[in-house]
This record gives C-alpha cells, structure tokens and sequence, in this order.
C-alpha cells in the first residue's frame, strides 16, 4: 500500500492525485495486457483459455447480424477502436457460415444459457430473474480465429462490447493512433446483470452542465453498464430544462447557480439530444422534478407560485429545505400537471421522478395531501412515480419506486410502502453519494453522511440491506453527485471514480462475486485506462493501482 500522503491539493488538471501517486509494490505495468478476469463489474463466469488469444489486425472485420440495432452497435465498436489502433475495421453484415474477426449476433441464444449461469451464482431465485428478465445478457467467446459476441438484445450486445473494451490494453484509450498488438485474451465470459435498475444521478441544478458534459458523463458510466441516467433538473438555485407553456422559469429560473455563476438550461431540443445521447448507449433518462419544496427557482419566475404569492429573490447558497410551492391553491397544480405533461412528452423512459425529499416548512399532513395529488398528475402522464423516500409516507401509487437515500438500515416506512407494492432504489447516503468526501483532505464535497472511500461504497449487498426489503423489492442501485461543491468536468470525475464502478459492480454482478480483495485488483486495472483517456480520479490508497508511466513513456 502506498503511504498516506498528507498535502491534497486542489482538482488537477491533469487527472493527478498525489495520495496515490507512490507506485505500489507488486503492481502489474500498465502497458500489460488484461486478463480475461479483469472485468469491472464483474461476470456471471469467466473460463479462460490461454491458447486461444485473438490480434486484432488491419485485416480484421467487424460482422454483425442484419439487424439494424446491432449494426449501430458494430458501428460503435468500430468507433471505439479506430483512433488507437489507427485504421477503420469495416463493418458487415455476418453470413451464416462465416467466421473470423469480430462478430455481433443479435439472437436468443445467449438469454437462456446466462440465466443459468445466473441462477447457479445468485443467492436467490429473485436474483435469477432480474437477470434473465432484463434481456441484457450477453456471452462473449474468443478464439485464435474471433471475437464472437451473442446476445438477445442490442443493450446485451452493447454491454459485450464494454467487455471487450476492456480486454484490449489500456492503450486502447488513446486518440492518437498506437503501434499494438491488439490482443484479446481467449477464453469465454458469460454474464447479465443481477438488477434492472443501475443508476448515476447528476445534478445539473446546483451547478449547471453543457450537453457536451453531460454527453461526457454518460460516456463514463456507459463502460461500466450503468443503464440509468437521473438528471436532477430543479432545485432552489436553479431550474435546468425549458417549459414551453411556462417559459419563466427557465429564462428567469434557469439563470443563477450556486455561488453566483450565470447557470443555464436546456432546451426542449437540447434536452433530447441528451436522451438520445443516453439511449444511443442503452441508458435510460430519469428526468426529477423536485417537489413541493427545492423550488426557490420557479417561486423567483412565477411568485404566484408561491405560498405568499410574491416571488423571493433568487438564492445562491447550499441551504435546504426552506421552500415550498403553494399547496393550498389550486392553480399550483394546474402549473404542475403542465410542467409534468411536458417533461413527460419529452422523456421516452418510463420514470418521472417527483422529488418529495426536504419539504421542512410544511406539516405531515400537507406535505402528504400535496403528494397524494401529485402523485396520480404523473400516471395521468402514462409515466412510473419516482420520489425520495420520504415520499414512502404518503399513500401508494400503483408501481411506485421509493428512492432510498438514509444512512441507516431500517426504515419503517420504506418497508410498509413496499408491503403495499412500491420497489425500492437504493442510495443509501453513507454508501452511494457521490459528494460525500473521501477522506476528512478531500478538497471538494461534504461529509453529513460519512467519508465514503472505496471499501465503504463497495461493503453492502443492495440484496440485503435495509430491513424488510427483501431483494425482489429491489430495482437496483444508483450513486447520485449533488453539485454544490462541484463545478467542472475534472471535479465531477474526480467525485465520481472510482467510486462509480463500484456502485456499479454492486448493481450488476451476483453478491456471491461481491469479494473486496478481487475487486480492488480489477478497479486498479481501470486506473491506467482513466489516465490514458483523460479521465480525472481519487488515486484511493485503497486500491493497488499501477504505476503511472513517466512522461518519457507516455505514448504518442
Ligand atoms: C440531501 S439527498 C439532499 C440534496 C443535497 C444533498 C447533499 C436528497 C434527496 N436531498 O438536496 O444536495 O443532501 O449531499
């Protein structure tokens, strides 16, 4: 283990963190190639065979069922690829008896085979279904002749090519063409994902993001098979996505920020850009809409909103719960039901989260008669209700899912809400924030919920948690990033890895993989690929990462 290094210091620009940076012993080069066990998250099974490793070559082609969607998803491989090794691999269409180079198929086969595997591994038989049911398995076979990736969905595909990702070396990451080999380790990988639901949150309201940040964002999680993006839209210092028919509270809403700077917001088209963006790589917006209170932002565009009926001044800060929509007038939600309507239209997923967390200037009782009328504006717009937990108090509604975000592991209404029928989404603060802090020296976050270093996102099985939810109340995890202390890509990254693959692995893999001494290994290998795509991180003295090459044998 690397000493710990006193003296943080501020997000480098360059990805550096010098806790980390003493080179740890017995730490393989970062130019070695992967082993087929390297995977994070881990697989369902890994058979190795070490005679039968695959070059890429510039003779190699990509073949991929007729289908269209799988064809994308060569296309994709085939982007990936191409700026490190330096040539375009053609990509056709497969012809039943060919065989050779790398090949996408598009078929039933895999499903059955993998849920099996999953059934054999899963602790419970709930556990099993998840996986099957999703359809996002995948099995990945190679050979001294190809790569043959088979899968029953384009999502399933998809996922076979971040596997295959990241066997290549970590060179792979570069943008600038590299000499190779591009070798594969040989071997089959059989996997699909223990829970439907694997989620990252950015909050866009305390501190806004571009598309093109966004666009960045979901690039990360997508390596890692998060298929959930939760954008968190409005808050008190700022409202983030347009609303024709209450144009105010984007134009007047969407223009502060925490600590002052200019915001923003996204447009109707800019908003779907980004859905597409997500759904080009099988990831699913979750679009929130905090309710009644985190909403200073739209009382600032339209005071009539507003329990006094007179807008407050716009507010800038890191304080919460002190503001509340009227619940009391009707014409709040005649604003609400437009608002939801159009947010909805917009959004193809099947979730419209609702907020509900904070509420403090209201009683019980209104907050619950609020929420109750809330709650049915959003089946009325055909989509699935999303709330924190403290939503769990309030009557149910048919197939809503209860956000989890305490630091405990008993929560009474969150277990009589799932008596009643709710699914629970795990993000427990003290595990899955991703502003927490990770040691008392880290420069940017808070710590109300712990310091959260690896090991502790990483020791809890979402399976087991909290009590009186039993894994088949589970739809998954997600790790959310509230940005009031984060303002840049280099900070989001650096909050997020390598926290995320963490979360991720958790949401993914069986909990009879769960094994911190392997993990922390797999993560170290991500290290070198983060380094050589740019990506900023927390070089965590929990993690054996290898030693960054000096400048000299920095490639290109
Ligand atoms: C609690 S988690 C909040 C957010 C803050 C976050 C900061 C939740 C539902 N509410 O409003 O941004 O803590 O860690």
């Amino acid at each position: 283990m690397p000493p710990s290094a006193p003296g943080f210091h501020p997000v480098p620009p360059s990805g550096a963190d010098p806790v980390g940076d003493a080179p740890s012993t017995g730490a393989r080069l970062a130019d070695a190639p992967p082993r087929l066990a390297d995977i994070v998250p881990a697989p369902v099974a890994v058979r190795p065979d070490p005679g039968a490793d695959y070059r890429i070559t510039a003779d190699t082609v990509i073949r991929t069922s007729p289908h269209p969607d799988a064809r994308a998803v060569g296309h994709q491989l085939a982007d990936l690829l191409q700026p490190a090794i330096g040539y375009p691999l053609p990509v056709v269409e497969a012809e039943s008896t060919g065989f050779g180079g790398i090949t996408l198929l598009l078929d039933q086969a895999p499903t059955a085979e993998v849920a099996g595997a999953t059934e054999a591994d899963a602790t419970t038989e709930a556990e099993a279904e998840a996986g099957a049911e999703a359809d996002e398995g995948y099995r990945l076979v190679v050979s001294g002749d190809g790569v043959l990736i088979r899968a029953g969905s384009a999502a399933g595909l998809f996922y076979g090519v971040q596997t295959l990702r990241q066997l290549l070396a970590a060179a792979i990451e570069c943008t600038e063409p590299q000499p190779g080999p591009w070798s594969v380790p040989g071997g089959v990988i059989e996997d699909a994902p223990r829970f439907g639901y694997r989620g990252a949150m950015l909050d866009v309201a305390r501190h806004y993001f571009g598309v093109p940040e966004v666009f960045r964002f979901i690039d990360h999680i997508a390596r890692y098979k998060i298929n959930h993006l939760h954008l968190h839209l409005t808050d008190d210092q700022g409202w983030r996505i347009a609303i024709d028919a209450w144009p105010r509270l984007a134009e007047i809403g969407g223009a502060t920020e925490v600590d002052g700077g200019p915001g923003g917001y996204y447009t109707a088209a800019q908003y779907r850009r980004i859905v597409s963006y997500a759904a080009e790589r099988h990831i699913t917006v979750v679009p929130e809409i905090d309710l009644p209170g985190h909403t200073n932002a739209a009382l600032t565009a339209y005071g009539e909103l507003a329990p006094a009926g007179v807008a407050p001044p716009p507010y800038t800060g890191t304080d919460v719960g002190f503001s509340s929509v009227a619940v009391d007038r009707e014409s709040t939600y005649t604003f609400l039901a437009e608002v939801l309507a159009e947010v909805a239209a917009l959004t193809p997923g099947p979730y419209l989260h609702i907020g509900g967390d904070e509420a403090f200037t209201l009683g019980p009782a209104e907050y619950a008669v609020f929420m109750e009328r809330l709650q049915p504006l959003v089946a009325a717009t055909g989509k699935t209700v999303v709330g924190w937990h403290q939503l769990a108090a309030v009557g149910h509604s048919p197939g809503r899912v209860i956000q989890y975000w305490g630091t405990g592991t008993a929560d009474a209404g969150v277990a009589e809400a799932v008596r009643q029928g709710a699914k629970v989404l795990l993000s427990p603060g003290n595990r899955t924030y991703l502003d927490m802090k990770y040691t008392p020296a880290t420069p940017l976050g808070k710590d109300w919920a712990g310091l959260i270093e690896v090991s502790t996102a990483y020791g809890w099985d979402p399976g087991s948690y909290l009590e009186g939810v039993p894994a088949e109340a589970v739809l998954g995890v997600e790790a959310p990033l509230w940005t009031e202390t984060v303002t840049s890509v280099a900070e989001i990254e650096y909050m997020t890895f390598p926290r995320l693959p963490a979360i991720a692995e958790l949401g993914w893999s069986a909990e009879s993989a769960r094994d911190w001494p392997d993990f922390r290994h797999r993560l170290a290998g991500q290290g070198a690929r983060w380094d050589t795509a740019g990506i900023t991180y927390h070089r965590s003295p929990e993690i054996p990462w290898q030693p960054r090459p000096t400048p000299a044998q920095v490639p290109g």
